[in-house]
């Protein structure tokens, strides 16, 4: 993905302020190497927009005998470096100051206590001699990365020998690619290369550059000892100095390369980058669902149903052994709080809901590079520890009125189921008392009759099959409302399960997915 060029560049403020921002999103998902630099970045150019920028800090950098301080004296017209025999020489890095007012904080910010003021122009060039790169000492190299990193200018100075040495080229100059506007590098000691050799070794030195990156930066023939060259640099080094904007530009720089670091590639464009959205599967839901013992449950709620529903309409003269056997639901304990008597959910049922997460984390790092990706499908499984208990309450919440409000017609049936009662009970009193003056050979009572049939017989042969049949015409209707029920709980249950899986799997990776958008839009900001 190649980074289109803006119309306006960012300014430096937004810059650091997006870099900021995408160190801090990027922690604990990226290196912490390229964090912390980040975060040194933002540091260092906060502490230098604070100090002079009147002045530009140059440093003269190189392997030890390359002869930064030589260039150092020629450059200042002074004395004030030790030029040395012995390697290495320098071992504290000391300023020349052009312009020295106002220059005392931003080189105590410098570390740099040696300071000569060089009489003339104010320039306001401050110019470092730095000890050598590739030191023996420790402290030297320290002292070089330090001021390599933090002043505005660099001069790499190289001479015909080492010119091509990896450790200057692999430690500082290909890391220091976006760092060309403010960088030059000068090839010293010309004057000991036959004069058809120089145009061979500048160039070969240029080609070297150009591998490393630096296609483009201003390379310098020069001699400490002779001169030649030296006024060439020291006006390159005025131009920079007189525009005083070497210390943005370098800052810039820095912010550049902080941001390419974070992001390893080249960055997207702002808003550019492709996020999937995440939704709940169906397939999340139904394993879900079956860990979490729903089907049991709408069974459950099916059969309280029909269960309650035979105990209010049934015959009277059985249903009350109906009572005696408890109800369904109510059997699963599935009140809020209470430990439920639901089935744990076998090593099928769990591996299921293993192999949902998997998918849902799978879709939703799709388009996501690594890291982010990982961090993608961490999240989606961050809270699934939480998963259990909120499913049980869920089912709880969903079923918390345990047996739901019994219908009207119950009643209506209950009471004819007692009308038929009340039929069988006058008619077998009534056939008692005729069987009893029978007995006692008194006079009969009249008997009406229904067609053939004597009333009393009709009354208690009547009701009892009345009885028997409202009661299996009730089963019709509660095997009925029983359906409709488990079908109502099924999808609260599915409504529930889906607001579960939404708050515990998905919102936790479209936060991480989110989180990635933003970094991405401010890394490719900050590297604008
Ligand atoms: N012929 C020639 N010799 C030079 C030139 N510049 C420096 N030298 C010599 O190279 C040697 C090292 O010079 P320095 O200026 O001390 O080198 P340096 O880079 O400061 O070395 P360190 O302080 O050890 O890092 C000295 O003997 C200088 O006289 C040059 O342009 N031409
Ligand atoms: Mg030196």
């Amino acid at each position: 993905m190649k980074l289109p060029r803006r119309k306006a560049d960012a300014s430096l403020d937004d810059r650091l302020e997006a870099l900021a921002e995408a160190a801090d999103l990027a922690e604990g998902r990226l290196g912490q190497e390229a964090v912390d630099h980040a975060r040194a970045v933002v540091a260092r150019a906060g502490a230098r927009r604070g100090l002079s920028v009147e002045h530009t800090a140059v440093a003269l950098a190189g392997a030890t005998g390359s002869g930064k301080s030589s260039l150092f004296n020629a450059l200042s017209g002074t004395e004030l470096a030790t030029v040395g025999v012995t390697r290495p020489t320098t071992a504290k890095a000391q300023a020349a100051l052009w312009g020295p007012d106002g220059s005392g904080p931003l080189l105590d910010w410098l570390d740099v206590p040696l300071r000569h003021t060089v009489e003339g122009d104010a320039s306001g060039l401050i110019l470092l001699d730095l000890p050598d790169h590739d030191s023996i000492e420790l402290s030297h190299r320290r002292e070089v990365d330090r001021l390599v990193a933090a002043v505005d200018l660099l001069v790499w100075v190289l001479d015909p020998q080492k010119y091509a040495d990896a450790a200057v080229h692999e430690r500082y100059l290909r890391p220091l690619a976006r760092h060309r506007d403010v960088m030059v590098v000068v090839l010293n000691q010309v004057d000991r290369l036959p004069e058809r050799s120089v145009k061979r070794c500048l160039d070969d030195l240029r080609g070297l550059l150009a591998a490393d990156g630096l296609e483009g930066v201003p390379v310098l023939g020069v001699s400490a000892r002779t001169g030649e060259g030296v006024p060439e640099l020291r006006a390159l080094l005025d131009r920079q100095v007189s525009r005083r904007r070497a210390w943005s530009s370098r800052l810039a720089a820095d912010v550049a390369s902080a941001a390419a670091a974070l992001w390893a590639d080249t960055p997207p464009a702002p808003g550019q980058v492709a996020v999937p959205e995440v939704a709940v599967s169906r397939a999340l839901t139904r394993a879900l669902a079956q860990a979490a013992g729903v089907p049991v449950v709408i069974e459950a709620v099916a059969k309280s149903h029909r269960h309650r529903s035979i105990a209010a309409t049934g015959w009277p003269v059985t249903r009350w052994l109906r009572r005696l056997r408890p109800d369904p639901l109510r059997r699963l304990h599935l009140a809020k709080g209470a430990r439920s008597s639901l089935p744990a959910a076998t090593a099928v049922e769990v591996s299921a809901v293993d192999t949902a997460l998997r998918d849902v984390g799978a879709a939703a790092s799709a388009t996501v590079p690594e890291p982010w990706a990982t961090a993608v499908r961490h999240a989606a499984r961050s809270r699934s520890e939480e998963l259990t208990d909120a499913l049980d309450r869920t089912i709880a919440a969903a079923t918390s009125g345990g047996v739901s409000s019994a219908p009207r017609w119950w009643r209506v049936a209950g009471t004819a189921q007692w009308l038929t009662v009340a039929a069988m009970v006058a008619g077998a009193i009534w056939l008692l008392v005729r069987f009893a003056l029978d007995y006692l050979m008194l006079p009969g009572l009249p008997t009406p009759t229904v067609g053939r049939a004597p009333w009393p017989t009709v009354l208690l042969l009547g009701g009892a099959l009345a009885g028997v049949l409202i009661a299996a015409l009730c089963r019709v209707f509660a095997w009925a409302g029983g359906r409709r029920r488990a079908r109502r709980a099924a999808k609260e249950l599915r409504a529930g399960i889906e607001q579960v899986a939404g708050e515990l799997i998905i919102t936790p990776a479209r936060d991480e997915l989110s989180r990635y958008t933003r970094f991405a839009d401010r890394v490719a900001l900050a590297a604008s």
